[in-house]
């Protein structure tokens, strides 16, 4: 598995799956969840209803995949990051929010696939944990799993951007 870093917008990258830090509704907001549902169109949303009606709202840690309508990718994967509050927990359900959209790559088949900084934004987990758990996650997940080509961080931010740079 390669490991790639950008600084900029994730709704530009081309690749089979973006990953989407979206909330437990499913339903759009700001920060990447914004600009992913803008850019990508309506068809993202339509997907995201038929999911919640079929098996209600994606718990924290969770990853669920659709369209990714207009953006130059395959799929949207929509995982929920923990919103920060200081517990041990939040660390572990930032690691899983990762690994299940890495899980749900490879039942699509995705051989690339993007991630933004998972809770680091409206979420407000300390960015330096943040990378560790996200760098740390996807480099165990890729010794057990080979299917994955390439996994590209996308850091939206120059602090992120800097301290990925440093980890990796
Ligand atoms: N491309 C890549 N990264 C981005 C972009 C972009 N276009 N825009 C922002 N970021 P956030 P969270 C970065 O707040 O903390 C939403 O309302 C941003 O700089 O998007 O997980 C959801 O609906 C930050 O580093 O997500 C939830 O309610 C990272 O993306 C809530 O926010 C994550 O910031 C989720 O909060």
């Amino acid at each position: 598995m390669k490991f790639e870093l950008i600084q900029g917008d994730i709704t530009k990258v081309q690749a089979d799956a973006i990953v989407n830090a979206a909330n437990t509704s499913l339903m759009g907001g700001g920060g990447v969840d914004g600009a992913i549902h803008r850019a990508g169109g309506p068809a993202i949303l339509e997907d995201c209803r038929k999911i919640v009606a079929r098996q209600g709202k994606c718990a924290t840690g969770e990853a669920v995949v659709t369209t990714a309508g207009n953006l130059p990718a395959r799929y949207v994967i929509h995982t929920v990051g923990p919103v920060w509050n200081g517990k041990p927990k939040e660390e572990e359900l930032l690691a899983n929010a990762y690994r299940n959209s890495l899980e749900q790559a490879v039942a699509h088949d995705v051989k690339t696939i993007a991630f933004p900084n998972i809770s680091t934004g409206i979420y407000h987990f300390p960015k330096n944990k943040a990378a560790q758990i996200a760098i740390t996650t996807v480099r165990d997940f890729s010794e057990k799993n080979s299917t994955i080509e390439k996994v590209i961080f996308v850091c939206f931010d120059r602090e992120n951007y800097d301290l990925y740079k440093s980890l990796l």
